[in-house]
């Protein structure tokens, strides 16, 4: 599992926060909105949206919205 991440945005940032208080790790991947990486036809694969976060499944499933994502890892750590 993969976030794709960028450190200064908002949205990515509600994620890596719940990830904190669950007491979890994911590997981080920075998408570089500044440079525009969002935009390249291997981001667009994963996320037509171009936006940031992501979390990438290991089967490839990509969940791009954040609600989707927090009650994802919920499932997955309900607790704390
Ligand atoms: N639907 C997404 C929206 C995420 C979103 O808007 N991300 C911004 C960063 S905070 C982004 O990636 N923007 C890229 C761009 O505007 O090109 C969610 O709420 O999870």
């Amino acid at each position: 599992m993969k976030l794709y991440d960028y450190p200064t945005a908002p949205n990515p940032r509600r994620v890596r926060f719940f990830i904190a208080e669950k007491g979890q790790t994911i590997p981080i991947v920075t998408v570089d909105l500044a440079q525009r990486a969002q935009f390249t036809p291997a981001f667009r694969i994963l996320n037509p949206s171009c936006t940031v976060p992501v979390l990438e499944l290991d089967d490839g499933t990509a969940i791009s919205e954040v609600p989707v994502i927090c009650r994802y890892l919920e499932d997955l750590h309900p607790d704390p």
